[in-house]
């Protein structure tokens, strides 16, 4: 429950103060740091529904409306333990539209002290936040935000002089920082990673347990009906919208994770199924980033399922990486490059995104499924956004921030500082190489390796070449030609571009034609705009 008035960081100090607290749509915690110390006879809690936050990036209906339903319940569970809270709804007369707008109308409203609020989660409201002591002539505290395992400090700290960023390294001393699968000063196991153990081809015969869906109450109900009129030309659909949307209920979806996924996440947790879109993955990534659950509970329920002997530890290990390692160090990451981060472009890659990234219309069947799962749930899983849309981006050469753009969109949980270090870096290797030590390139041949997609494509992985053959082959091979300059020295590189110095001189041609043809094919506009039920991108 809410922190209401521990003593807290600089709390003490100012025991009569009245304060604002300002919670956004994704700290929706009872932990959060700027409700630490909440006087509930004095404080008010201000919580905003905005345009300007539903319209930077024109976000999947269900994002928004699993936001709005998270801050709705939220803010309800807060008024019932006697907080007073100010909501202010999107409809509201006079909604001023942004953070900064409603943040002024509060404090006329409420003559407040002072303002609390903890860090966001992106550069772009981090800096409307940094100026608003001065807007608004008031104290205004910006809480660390405490829900991450390694503040932004630690990470500074971890990261000076270095020359290279590895997340392994930074993996294991967050390992012994927080003992999590520790015994001693060694690693469960005696290895830190069992991932040769993990990654294999899934049987036909394994399928995805059925995944726990929550039934809209009457409070998410008014919100989709909501999103589906105010929004109802943004991506994706709203129908089957089964999100939890307060922590009781994703707290049962993680104990479902635990129990029925779990055990298989490291064995097929680079698989990929038609309509099997979660397969063994924890789908809690909505839930963590907007606040219902916190980083550590998530790992400590993991490696509790490893010690009672329900999960094997290559599973327990992989899945704990994803969210102690991976997690913690894309954010480290963002705030460590950022804004300069966003800007790099190391390749070049100037073309416009496919429309087929928005309608899914496309005889590529390994996009028309990750688009499709995409909009039917605002969810995809790892390597279908490594593999799939975030490989053919970065074959293509589509321009980074387009695909940037699309990905903070179409995710329910994606924030920017989670998806840019993960797109930019991670799939398109716009960085240069900060984040991967190689890009992440695949031929047809591994999508069809990891997925049933290919068996009923229009083309063939096997094929090279001709009208047949699977595009993702001449893209591949495209893409090292085309960036040879680059990419030629990299020692992750060194087999592709052995095999490149042996081709004969006219199937290189024969690649450099049929990949320019394909590029020259893709158009970023709907081909039949009538057909195409949603304008899917910038509405702003
Ligand atoms: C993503 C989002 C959306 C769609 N709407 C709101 C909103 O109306 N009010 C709000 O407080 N937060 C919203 N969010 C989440 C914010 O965009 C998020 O808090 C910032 O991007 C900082 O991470
Ligand atoms: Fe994708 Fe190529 Fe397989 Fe078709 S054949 S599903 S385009 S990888």
């Amino acid at each position: 429950m809410t922190r209401v008035k521990a003593p807290s960081k600089g709390e003490a100090a100012s025991p009569t103060l009245k304060t604002l607290r300002f919670v956004l749509g994704d700290q929706v915690s009872h932990e959060i740091s700027s409700l630490s110390g909440l006087d509930a006879q004095r404080d008010v809690v201000l919580m905003v529904e905005v345009a300007d936050e539903t319209t930077y990036v024109g976000h999947h209906k269900q994002k928004i409306a699993f936001i709005f339903s998270a801050m709705r319940h939220f803010a309800a569970e807060l008024t019932a333990t006697g907080v007073t809270v100010d909501y202010v709804k999107i409809d509201d007369a006079g909604n001023a539209g942004s953070f900064t707008g409603e943040l002024q109308r509060a404090v006329v409203r409420h003559a407040p002290d002072r303002v609390v609020v903890t860090e966001p989660g992106e550069w772009r409201v981090w800096e409307m936040m940094r100026v608003w002591s001065s807007e608004l002539g008031l104290p205004v505290t910006i809480e660390d935000d405490d829900r991450y395992f390694c503040s932004r400090g630690r990470f500074a700290r971890w990261a000076e002089d270095r020359k290279s960023y590895r997340m392994e390294f930074f993996y294991r001393e967050m390992r012994r920082e927080t003992g999590l699968l520790m015994r001693g000063d060694e690693p469960e196991g005696d290895r830190w990673n069992f991932d040769t153990e993990n990654r294999k081809r899934l049987p036909a015969t394994v399928h995805e347990p059925n995944r726990r869906r929550f039934e809209p109450d009457a409070m998410t109900r008014e919100v989709l009906d909501l999103v589906a009129i105010r929004f109802s030309h943004h991506f994706g659909d709203l129908d089957g919208f089964g999100w939890a949307v307060t922590r009781a209920d994703a707290l049962e979806a993680l104990e479902h994770f635990i129990r029925a996924c779990l055990p298989l996440y490291g064995d097929y947790q680079d698989a990929m199924k038609a309509d099997e879109p979660f397969l063994f993955h924890a789908v809690v990534s909505p839930y963590l980033n907007a606040g219902l659950l916190t980083a550590r509970e998530i790992c400590v329920a993991a490696e509790r399922a490893y010690q009672r002997g329900e999960a094997g530890l290559n599973a327990v290990e992989g899945f704990i990486r994803q969210i102690l390692g991976w997690r913690e160090y894309i954010r480290g990451i963002y705030w460590l490059r950022m804004p300069g981060y966003a800007d790099t472009n190391v390749l070049g890659a100037s073309r416009p995104l496919p429309w087929f990234y928005w309608s899914g219309e496309t005889d590529l069947n390994c996009i028309a499924n990750a688009v499709g799962d995409t909009r039917r749930n605002a969810y995809a899983h790892h390597i279908q956004r490594l593999m799939v849309t975030g490989n053919f981006a970065l074959l293509a050469g589509i321009e980074p921030r387009q695909v940037e753009e699309w990905y903070l969109a179409v995710y329910a949980d994606a924030y920017e500082w989670a998806e840019l270090p993960n797109v930019h870096g991670m799939a398109l290797f716009a960085d240069g190489g900060l984040l991967a030590s190689k890009p992440y390139i695949a031929s047809g041949a591994y999508i069809d390796r990891m997925s049933d997609y290919c068996g009923p494509c229009r083309y063939d992985p096997k094929i090279k070449s001709g009208p047949n053959a699977c595009p993702f082959n001449a893209l591949y091979w495209n893409f090292l030609i085309e960036n040879q300059n680059q990419l030629g020295k990299n020692a992750r590189l060194a087999m592709p571009y052995r095999t490149l110095a042996q081709m004969r001189p006219e199937r290189r041609d024969e690649i450099v034609r049929e990949a320019g043809a394909f590029l020259a094919g893709l158009s970023s506009q709907p081909i039949e705009p009538s057909a195409i039920p949603v304008q899917a991108t910038l509405d702003v």
